[in-house]
Parts: C-alpha cells; sequence; structure tokens
C-alpha cells in the first residue's frame, strides 16, 4: 500500500463533516403517561405527587412486590434444574396453559376442544401488538374501532401494526357515564367484519364499565354484524376484587362459540410491570383454525422479538399452578383493590368536606385503577404548577398512587382548581 495514499484519520473523522446526519431529526414530545413521571422525577418539591401512570402504591407511597412474588422468586432462585435457555417462538408453555384458563375460566370448554391459541408476549402491549400484526395480515377487514376516550398507546400501536384505526362513542362527559346508545350506533355502522376493541374491565381512563346486561347486548350487537372483538385485559382483577368476576365480559363472547381475541397483562394484578409477562389468546371456531392461526402468529413474533423473556412467565406459572400459592395471590390481590377502593372514600369525603363545588360521586362509583376527575387541562396544569400534584392532562389520577397522607393534599389542589374559575 502506497504511505502517500492513506487516507487521514482527520478526513474521516464525523467531526469533519459539520452537522450530524440525524441533523434534522425534531425533539420528540414525551409520552402523555410515562412523561408525567418524567415531569414529576424532576420536581424537588417535597410534597409532589405522581398519579399519573397506573402503577400500585402502597400505603407508604411505595412500590410493592407481591409476597407470594418473592415466594415464587425463591423457588426459581432455588432451583438449580433451571436454565438459561431460549423459549420457544411462543413462550412457556405451562404459562400460556395457564393464563388461558385465568382469562376464560379453569373448566372452560373452549380451552378443553383447543380452539384456543394462546402465546406469551411483552406484557399488555406486547400482546397488543402482535394479535394487531397477526390481523393486519390475516384478516379481511382491516379496521379496528377503539374506544372514545381509551389508553392513549391503542391508537398508535394499532396504526404501527398496519391497522387503520376508527374510534366509537364510549364517554358520556355530561353524565361522566357510559354512552351506551352511541356506543351501540357507531358498532352497527361499522363494517362487517371490523375489529372492535373493547376493555374487559376497569375501562381506561374512564372507569367505566358496561353492565353484564349491556356486555350482553353488545355481544348480541357484534355477532350479528359479525365483528371481531379484541379484548384488552390490563386489569384482571382490579376492578372487583375477584378474578372471575372481572372475566365475565370475556367469557360471554366465548361461551357463545365465537370467536375473538384477548391481549392480557400481568403488569398491575401480580404487580409485574417491569418484567413484562403478559398474553395474547386467540380463540377460533376450531381446533384446526386455532392451530394454523398460531403458526402464524410465530412468523410475527419471530422476527419482532425472537422468543418472550423467561423469568416474570415463571413466575406466573408457579403462582397460577400451586393453589396455596394461587390463593396467596387473591389474597394480595384483593388487599391491593381494597385500598384502591378506600382511596376513592376518603377522597370524596375531603372534598366533601371542604365544601368542593361540583357532583363527586363518580369518584366513587368509577371502577379500577383511576378516576376520570372531568378536571380540565388548565386546572390539571394549575394543580402541578401550584401544588406538584401530576397527573395525565385529560384529568385522569391514579388512585393506587394515593395513600389517606395525601388525600387532603390533593383535595385542597382540587377544591383551588376547582373554584379558582380556571
Ligand atoms: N392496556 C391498558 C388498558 C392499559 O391501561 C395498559 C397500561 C396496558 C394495556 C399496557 O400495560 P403493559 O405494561 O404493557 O402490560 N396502562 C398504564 C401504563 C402505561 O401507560 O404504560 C397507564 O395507563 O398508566
Amino acid at each position: 500500500m502506497d504511505p502517500n495514499h492513506t487516507i487521514s484519520a482527520s478526513a474521516t473523522s464525523g467531526s469533519d463533516f459539520g452537522g450530524s446526519v440525524f441533523d434534522h431529526v425534531v425533539q420528540a414530545p414525551e409520552d402523555p403517561i410515562l412523561g408525567v413521571t418524567v415531569a414529576y422525577n424532576k420536581d424537588p418539591s417535597p410534597v409532589k405527587l405522581n398519579l399519573g401512570v397506573g402503577a400500585y402504591r402502597t400505603e407508604e407511597g411505595k412500590p410493592l412486590v407481591l409476597n407470594v412474588v418473592r415466594r415464587a422468586e425463591q423457588l426459581l432462585v432455588n432451583d438449580r434444574s433451571r436454565v438459561k435457555e431460549y423459549l420457544p417462538i411462543v413462550g412457556l408453555a405451562e404459562f400460556n396453559k395457564l393464563s388461558a384458563k385465568l382469562m376464560f375460566g379453569a373448566d372452560s370448554p373452549a380451552i378443553q376442544v383447543k380452539r384456543v391459541t394462546t402465546v406469551q408476549c411483552l406484557s399488555g402491549t406486547g400482546s397488543l401488538r402482535v394479535g394487531a400484526e397477526f390481523l393486519a395480515r390475516h384478516h379481511h377487514q382491516r379496521t379496528i374501532y377503539i374506544p372514545q376516550p381509551t389508553w392513549g398507546n391503542h391508537g398508535k400501536i394499532f396504526t404501527l401494526a398496519g391497522l387503520s384505526v376508527k374510534t366509537y362513542r364510549y364517554y358520556d362527559p355530561a353524565t361522566r357515564g357510559l354512552n351506551f346508545q352511541g356506543l351501540l350506533e357507531d358498532l352497527s355502522l361499522a363494517p362487517s367484519g371490523a375489529i372492535v376493541l373493547l376493555h374487559a374491565c376497569a375501562h381506561n381512563p374512564t372507569g367505566v364499565d358496561p353492565t353484564l346486561q349491556q356486555w350482553e347486548q353488545i355481544r348480541q350487537l357484534i355477532r350479528l354484524k359479525g365483528l371481531l372483538p379484541f379484548f384488552d385485559s390490563a386489569y384482571q382483577g382490579f376492578a372487583s376484587g375477584s378474578l372471575d368476576a372481572d372475566a365475565q365480559s370475556v367469557r360471554m363472547f366465548v361461551a357463545d362459540g365465537g370467536e375473538c381475541l384477548a391481549a392480557q397483562s400481568y403488569a398491575k394484578n401480580m404487580g409485574l410491570y417491569g418484567e413484562r409477562v403478559g398474553a395474547l389468546s386467540i380463540v377460533c371456531k376450531t381446533a384446526d383454525v386455532a392451530s394454523r392461526v398460531e403458526s402464524q402468529v410465530k412468523l410475527v413474533i419471530r422476527p419482532m422479538f425472537s422468543n418472550p423473556p423467561i423469568h416474570g412467565a415463571s413466575i406466573v406459572a408457579i403462582i397460577l399452578k400451586n393453589r396455596d400459592m394461587y390463593n396467596e395471590w387473591t389474597v394480595e390481590l384483593k388487599a391491593m383493590a381494597d385500598r384502591i377502593i378506600s382511596m376513592r372514600q376518603q377522597l370524596f369525603d375531603a372534598l366533601r368536606a371542604r365544601g368542593t363545588p361540583g357532583d363527586w360521586n363518580h369518584i366513587l362509583k368509577q371502577i379500577g385503577m383511576f378516576t376520570f376527575t372531568g378536571l380540565n387541562t388548565a386546572q390539571v396544569a394549575f394543580m402541578t404548577k401550584e401544588y406538584h400534584v401530576y397527573m395525565t392532562s385529560d384529568g385522569r389520577i391514579s388512585m393506587a398512587g394515593l395513600s389517606s397522607k395525601t388525600v387532603p393534599h390533593l383535595a385542597d389542589a382540587i377544591h383551588a382548581a376547582v373554584t379558582r374559575a380556571i
């Protein structure tokens, strides 16, 4: 090689080209939900309160690792026969079987005749995404109807998966309840085959669920119109404290012999947020269809994340298969649900005691982790600025982030926001 022709280091160093190849990249906004925690973390105030993300906190304001989860982890650590080999593309078989039972019922005929395929995915979000990508490839109707409003990530997940997103009316701000007529009208106008996203229970962000009677009407309409239900089950056990009661809506749609999808998350009900444990089930007409569907779901997963992580799914499997541990889990789950319900009563009482104008009964009536307060964006901004209370701009507060100690501060903030007529 001719030394005179060696390329000088400076000629190739990035700095000599002036700008970055990414100079055109603009700063993206923070996520509307997870960004609340980012802002909260930056606030030095000692009275700051994070009611943004839906994550359970104890009465002391601390994150909670369930006792039963710690026990399961101990068993995992002590079991020297466990290895870290890759799981199959569809995940841990035992976890999938037990997750399907949890969702559809221990004696579900659909499971018995093998018309359900269940695959382990990356928590609720990953399960929704895999299900949506499968539908975008294989379902004849690529439109999905999501409730208005809904969890902020739904629209993005489905759009990026290749589905076209439309909304159906769900919440009526005037009554702070379900817009049942609007829902029925919008779904009856949906084209045949359209996918309908339904929150299995504890609708996020509104905390408003259909009654069982209303579910039955929704079911009839969906079946009559040949729509395809896709359930998002992120809060099983958190709505009522009972795992079976919170799965009723989904089970109604499986009992009629029809087809549906369900995305399950163990983030909230087992407190496994960061372990990213969830499952996607596709309930088909027959075992033969279910087996072909599973073969195609594997083709979605393999290039996306290859196969799912082993640790969290192993924790879940240990708890679900051991009767004693399962029972311990249900007790701990009920305690979390009950603490949230007691926060509802305490916040309601605190506002009443302050004579805060407005009807606050919805705080008691709403179901699940959140209260959809009805506070507007300006009121939320005021509460954050003046009281260091962090919540999503749509007025949603995570009741699980409250404690007896912080209720008075929140009530003061709400009272000020409402009475200052912002
Ligand atoms: N579905 C719904 C309805 C939902 O509220 C969440 C999370 C998820 C799915 C996804 O959870 P995962 O962690 O992927 O299993 N909601 C809370 C956290 C978040 O936004 O990521 C929230 O609304 O605060």
